[in-house]
Formats: structure tokens, sequence, C-alpha cells
């Protein structure tokens, strides 16, 4: 194909860059070269391996802000939260340059079955051979460094298929791979659509593990068209907090805003709903319009703005149609509650919410949060799960029993005890249950799902 894609800044509607607009050819092509490098990524010591990991991070961290100020224009972004991601992406590639030493099996006992003692034996760990990773916009770098990462680090090879509204940035960090040491056609990067190149990818028979993040509506339809590899989906979320009666109100309030307007709330782990007990609502309220307010719209370059813009124009017709329909449907904006600019809403918190309302059960992917009473913990637990989703969850509370009771109750990824769900360590296991996905990233849990155990057993024939 040799029509472009145009990037697009969201912000200034200028165009950014243009790149090709890859279909099925290229994508075969991608995946040929691949697999001509997989006896090269496969016979890499592991030591090089973490070596051209590590300088992969450097060159991320000396280029640091040409990166940042790339992504912003891609994404709308702010500065400051696209240098965050730039620096989170070199720690990624960092800690997998630590786990490829430490890929390793272990030995196996076979003495319960009979004629056992006279075995011995152990299994490897072995890579999958080529992982095909499809990643969103929202966090286009350091979503794309948790797919190749530690795919590189456990001796695969990748074909990257990036946002088409953030390919520029994958482009630049494959540049940044080659220039570490990786070996020709180890990490192929092919731009282009979702339903061409990337259904392309998804449906590529030598790609033996496919690793997705983005939009539910999409995700759940590909392990019927990936047919026989395996599939990590990290699709969206709905996160609920539980703020109780005992808890620290001034704390909680200034980290919703924080979790629920962080990426203008365009992630997945976004606070969207703040579930409260009935007696401590009006003090939580007072409190989050009071944060919400200090909130700064404007120029995503401008490093004193705290909220940027969304991806698109139609993503801001999505969640302007969303919240009039809410207010008609009883709901009441508390603060903002309008569209300032073709891509812009305003930081939005919404009162007079049922859990039982549409905008309360899908994904908002906005600068939105919802505030919902409850009378007893059961209540606040029920609705919490009371989505289709199931990615991270937090409470706030002083009271163990409490705390302990909605980290078992609820059905989530991660559960938060006194902080938001927003909150990800890049090692902890990452990922959702229910619809929000299949599957664990976090370096060391993604390189086990990237690699196959082998089996040698030995007997002894004396
Ligand atoms: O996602 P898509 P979009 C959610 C969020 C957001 C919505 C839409 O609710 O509003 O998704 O975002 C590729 N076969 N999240 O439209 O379409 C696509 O090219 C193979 C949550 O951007 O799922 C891109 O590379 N690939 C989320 C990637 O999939 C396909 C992050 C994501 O695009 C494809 C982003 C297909 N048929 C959005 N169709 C999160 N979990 O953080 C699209 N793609």
């Amino acid at each position: 194909m040799s029509e472009a894609i145009e990037v697009i800044n969201p912000y200034t509607g200028t165009c950014v860059g243009k790149v090709p607009r890859g279909g099925a050819a290229e994508v075969d092509a991608a995946v040929r070269r691949a697999k001509e490098a997989m006896q090269a990524m496969r016979n890499m010591p592991l030591h090089r391996r973490a070596a051209i990991l590590k300088k992969t991070s450097q060159l991320l961290q000396e280029r640091a802000e040409a990166f940042a100020q790339l992504i912003t224009q891609e994404s709308g972004k702010t500065i400051r939260e696209t240098r965050a991601e730039v620096a989170r992406a070199a720690a990624i590639f960092e800690y997998a340059a630590e786990e490829a030493r430490r890929l390793h099996g272990e030995t196996l006992p076979f003495d319960a079955f009979p004629n056992g003692e006279n075995h011995i034996g152990f299994y490897l760990r072995e890579p999958v051979g080529i992982v095909g990773a499809i990643t969103p916009w929202n966090v286009p770098l350091a979503l794309a460094a948790h797919k190749i990462a530690p795919a590189l680090a456990s001796g695969n090879c990748v074909v990257l298929k990036p946002a088409e509204q953030t390919p520029l940035n994958a482009l630049r960090l494959a540049q940044a791979l080659r220039e570490a040491g990786l070996p020709e056609g180890a990490l192929e990067v092919v731009t282009g659509y979702g339903e061409e190149a990337g259904d392309a990818l998804v449906t590529h028979p030598d790609v033996g593990f496919l690793s997705f993040t983005g939009s539910r509506e999409v995700g759940i339809g590909l392990p019927a068209r990936a047919g026989y590899k395996r599939v990590a989906l990290e699709l969206g979320g709905n996160s609920p907090i539980i703020v109780t009666q005992s808890a620290d109100i001034e704390r909680a309030a200034e980290a919703i805003v924080r979790g629920g307007y962080a990426v203008a709330g365009q992630l997945c782990i976004s606070v969207q709903r703040i579930l409260v007990h009935r007696t401590v609502r009006e003090v939580l309220l007072e409190k989050l319009i009071a944060r919400i307010r200090q909130l700064r719209l404007g120029d995503p370059l401008d490093e004193a703005t705290d909220v940027g813009v969304l991806i698109s124009k139609e993503a801001c017709d999505r969640v302007e149609k969303a919240v009039q329909e809410a207010v008609q449907a009883g709901a009441k904006a508390a603060i903002g509650g309008k569209r300032i600019g073709p891509a812009a809403f305003e930081p939005t918190l919404l009162t007079d919410v049922r859990q039982d309302m549409p905008i309360a059960i899908n994904e908002a992917f906005a600068p939105l949060t919802l505030l919902i009473e409850f009378d007893t913990l059961d209540e606040a637990i029920a609705m919490a799960n009371a989505t289709p989703y199931g990615l991270n969850a937090g409470i706030y509370t002083r009271d163990i029993e409490e705390a302990l009771s909605a980290a078992n109750a609820i059905v989530a990824g991660s559960v938060m005890i006194n902080e938001v769900p927003t909150f990800r360590s890049d090692l902890m296991p990452y990922g959702g249950r229910k619809q929000s996905g299949l599957g664990r990233e976090g370096v060391r849990f993604a390189m086990e799902e990237m690699t196959e155990t082998k089996v040698v057993c030995i007997q002894r024939l004396i």
C-alpha cells in the first residue's frame, strides 16, 4: 500500500508527520524478517541481551526531552505527563535488562513415579518465537516498552503495530534499539490502521504470541481471529474507589483528583466512580470541587498545564454525548460538564449518579468522575463489581477490616488500599479480570507468558 497516514496534533490540529499505511503485505514481510532474526536472538547470550536493553534505556534517557515533545504533539498529553512516561519507558528497559539474566528453569523431581528414581530432569524457558504487539495511543511509548522489553529479554523477536494516532515515537524507539545493537529484524514496526495492519498481525500464522492493549470492543474479538496462538489482552476499565466513613478525606480527595484527571482521564485505570459513604459525601465533594477548580487546562506543551486535550474531536463528541445523556437522566455537574474546544473537555464531576446509569457502567476515558453514595460496605462492593470491567480498584479507609473485605471481594487485577487505582508499578503483575483482559504484564510476568517451558529428562542407565 502506498498511501500515507497523517499524524495530527489534537491540540493544534496540524500535521506532525506522515507514516506509511501498512497492510497485510507489509506485515507479512516484517514477520519474514523477524523469522530470519529468530535464531540470532535465541542464541544470543543473556548478558548480551541485557546489555542491549540497558543501552536502550540509556538512549531513552539521553533523548528524553525529544521523545516527550514528540509524544505530546502526537497525543495531546501534557509535557509533564510525557516526560514521566519516557522516564518510565527507560526504567522498563532497565528492569528487563536485569530480568533477562534471571530467565531460568528448575530441576524436577521424578521419583514419585515407578522407576522415577533413575531419572533426573529440568525445565528450560524458551522464547515463543515472534511476539505480535499492538499498542494504543494513550501511553504509547511505555506500553510499547511493556511488550517489547520483556519479549526481547526472553529471546523473542517482535513485530509492533503502534496506534495510528501515535506511530512516530514507536519508530524512534525502534531506531534507539537498533543503535543499542539489536540484530536486524528482531524488532519490526509496521505502521497502519487496526483493521488492516493490525488484523494482519493478529491473524498471521507465524506469530506465536499476540499482545494487545486497546479497547474492549476490539480486544474481545481477537482470540477468535488469532487462531492457534497465545493471546494477552489489556483492555479497558472503569475503576471504582470506595471512600468509607473512616477515610482520610483530605488525602482521598487529593489522590482522586490526581487519578481521575491525569492524561485527561484517558487511562484504563483512571478513577471513574467515586463510591462514597453517605455521611462523608458533603465534605468529600467540597474538597474535590476545590481541587478540580485548581486544575489548569491549556497548551499541552506548557509546563503549567495540568490537563491536556483528548485524542480527537470524535473522542470529545463521545464524552459530550455521554454527559448530556447522564444529565437528562438526573445527574448534575458539580463542576465542569462542557466542551471547551474541538478536542478539549472541562474536568468534570457528576453527582446524583446511580450505578445503573450507562455512564457508570461504561468506560468514560475522559476527564470525568462520578460521585455515587452508599450506606453499607457490602453495597459499595456490589457497586464496585457492577460493570463488565475488572482492572483496578481502590479503597480509602482507616479500618483494616473494611480494607481487607474490599480487597477480598472486589473482582479486579489489583485493589489499592489508601491509594488510587491509577497507581501502577512496572514490576507488579498488571492486568484485568472479567472483560478487562487476559494475562499479565509487568516485566517478569510478561516474560513468563512470552516463553514456553521445555522439560529435559535424563534416565540413568546404570
Ligand atoms: O482503541 P482501539 P481506540 C479504549 C478507550 C477508548 C477506546 C477507543 O475506551 O476510548 O478504547 O480507543 C488497533 N485488529 N482504550 O479506538 O481501536 C489500533 O490500530 C487489530 C483503552 O484507539 O482498540 C490500535 O493500534 N488491531 C486502552 C490499537 O488496536 C486493531 C487504550 C487500539 O485501538 C483493530 C486505548 C483490529 N480489528 C483505548 N482495531 C487501554 N487499555 O488503556 C484497532 N486495532
